[in-house]
């Protein structure tokens, strides 16, 4: 295992650096988990984990 600095006295995995996080553009490691969130201009669908260029509900 390779060795990684240590913020935390609980165990995490830091997803971002574990490339296991399916964020396709920003990655935030959270305790226990993980959040993703998109550039200014996307949209971030939860679902399938990507960034929309655009609006939401463009037709
Ligand atoms: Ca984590």
């Amino acid at each position: 295992m390779k060795q990684r600095p240590i913020f935390i006295n609980v165990a995490d995995i830091n997803e971002c650096d574990e490339s296991t996080s399916g964020c396709e553009h920003i990655c935030n490691n959270t305790q226990g988990s993980v959040t993703c969130a998109c550039f200014s201009g996307f949209v971030y669908n939860s679902t399938s984990k990507q960034c929309k260029q655009g609006m939401p509900c463009k037709l």
